[in-house]
């Protein structure tokens, strides 16, 4: 679809409010009258390297975090909540495309500054499936799925990119070796460089300033805004306004200033009228950087963190706020990955996925909605190593990691203190030949990543 039918589709959805049609605007559906909520917007916010254990609402005892807290009791919590891989790149490319990062080449580690691909653009990411439907959409924030001419959010589906295209401790000022670490960290509009190595106590901030602006020009039509946030990746920065604040010191300084953002963003969709028409989703692309000690977060009862398969690497937060679509107060401890985005936004907006390319996601609307009996359609979740190994699998409440052979009863042991593979050597052989097929499929069905040749931007200034 071309730039020019967007525009129309802009122009009717602006039409449409101001003459007081629904958001899912008449126009765009000539065929009959749009369901109610056919076109909610669509705010995901995304975290990094924070862990299950970082918020109030899940147990945290000294930060707080009153704005997401208060998502949680008039939405939806949940309990057992995966990312597909424990670092970000590969969490990324899963969570924008509903695949296993194998699925899409994306799965060997992350994207470093001197690196030539990305995730390739026949993909089909939630902007591509939303831009498709009229929706304005915008990336602000760390992006980190290719940087050279060609993969960067405006070549993805979005309209609009604010932020880095990597992580923020890839720049000369932030290295041990910076002596020899050639690269400086861009802050970008769309494909351009606006300035080298930003100040970060300031990202957060500015994130939230530019996601406001992109609601308040956007209001009046369907909007997609992901708002991938830099922080609290280390090194952590809190703006004056945040830092000495939080007992838990900086690391809790940043958390509450990422709440603080979560707020900015629900007074804008408010002062709208928005809320009954926008999902909104907070989660993280992985857990806590542990050897960072205090530096880092912490997965709470998890064991473990970024870049293991330990609970603690690839459980995180989740929590969902739709008022009057989502039940308010409610938990759900159903497995759900943040693959099932894609297909439940799908879902949500009519978007059509039937003759797409393969995913692994699932529909959860109906657990979402809180409708009775709704379970997980997630039969068993692949872990992958950070380097797209496969690493484990979890069937109901039993994980098994491949290559200790242990197995865990992550419900029961949330922990993973109580190895149970000697008491139950049945279920071990048999999720193991499970792990093997799955990986196997998803191996031999895998699509390319993208590789581009040409640099967009030097090195640094
Ligand atoms: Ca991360």
């Amino acid at each position: 679809m071309g730039p020019a039918r967007f525009r129309f589709f802009r122009a009717c959805a602006v039409l449409a409010a101001a003459i007081g049609l629904p958001a899912g605007c008449a126009l765009r559906h000539p065929t009959g009258p749009p369901k109610p909520d056919a076109s909610p917007n669509i705010v995901i916010i995304f975290a990094d390297d924070q862990g299950y254990g970082d918020l109030s609402c899940y147990g945290h005892p000294t930060i707080h975090t009153p704005h997401i807290d208060r998502m949680a009791a008039e939405g939806m919590k949940l309990t057992q909540f995966y990312v597909a891989s424990p670092v970000c790149s590969p969490s990324r490319a899963a969570l924008l495309t509903g695949c296993y990062p194998k699925r899409v080449g994306m799965h060997r580690h992350v994207v470093f500054p001197p690196d030539d691909w990305g995730l390739h653009t026949d993909e089909v990411t939630i902007a591509d499936l939303l831009r498709e439907r009229g929706y304005a959409t915008a990336c602000i924030g760390k992006w980190h799925l290719g940087h050279r001419r060609g993969l960067l959010p405006t070549d993805q589906g979005f309209d609009e990119f604010f932020g880095v295209p990597y992580s923020n401790d890839m720049s000369r000022f932030h290295r041990s070796e910076s002596d020899t670490y050639p690269h400086a960290l861009p802050l970008m509009r769309a494909d351009t460089v606006l300035e080298w190595e930003p100040d970060q106590h300031e990202l957060t901030r500015r994130y939230t300033e530019e996601a406001v602006n992109f609601i308040d020009r956007h209001h009046g039509e369907p909007f997609f805004l992901y708002l991938p946030h830099s922080m609290p990746h280390i090194p952590i920065y809190a703006s004056e306004a945040f830092a000495g604040r939080s007992p838990r010191g900086l690391y809790g300084d940043v958390i509450e200033e990422i709440d603080w953002s979560v707020g900015e963003i629900r007074a804008a969709l408010e002062r709208h009228g928005l809320s009954e028409r926008t999902l909104v989703v907070f989660t993280s692309d992985n857990g806590p950087w542990l050897p960072f000690k205090t530096r880092g977060g912490t997965a709470g009862p998890l064991r473990g963190g970024k870049g293991s398969n330990w609970e603690g690497g690839q459980r995180v937060p989740c929590v969902v706020w739709w008022p009057g679509r989502v039940p308010a107060g409610s938990i759900s401890r159903a497995v759900t990955t943040t693959m099932d985005l894609l297909p439940t936004i799908a879902r949500l907006t009519g978007a059509p996925l039937a003759d797409r390319r393969r995913i692994d996601g699932h529909d959860i609307s109906a657990l979402l909605s809180g409708e009775g009996g709704a379970t997980s359609p997630t039969e068993a979740f692949i872990y992958y190593t950070s380097n797209g190994e496969p690493a484990g699998i979890r069937r109901g409440p039993w994980k098994l990691l491949l290559e200790a052979g242990e197995l865990y009863d992550v419900e029961a042991d949330i922990g993973e203190k109580w190895d149970r593979a000697q008491e139950h050597p049945e279920l071990v052989a048999e999720l193991r030949v499970l792990a093997e097929a799955r990986d196997a499929e998803i191996t031999a069905t895998a699509r390319p990543r993208m590789s581009v040749l040409e640099p967009l931007f030097k090195a640094g200034p």
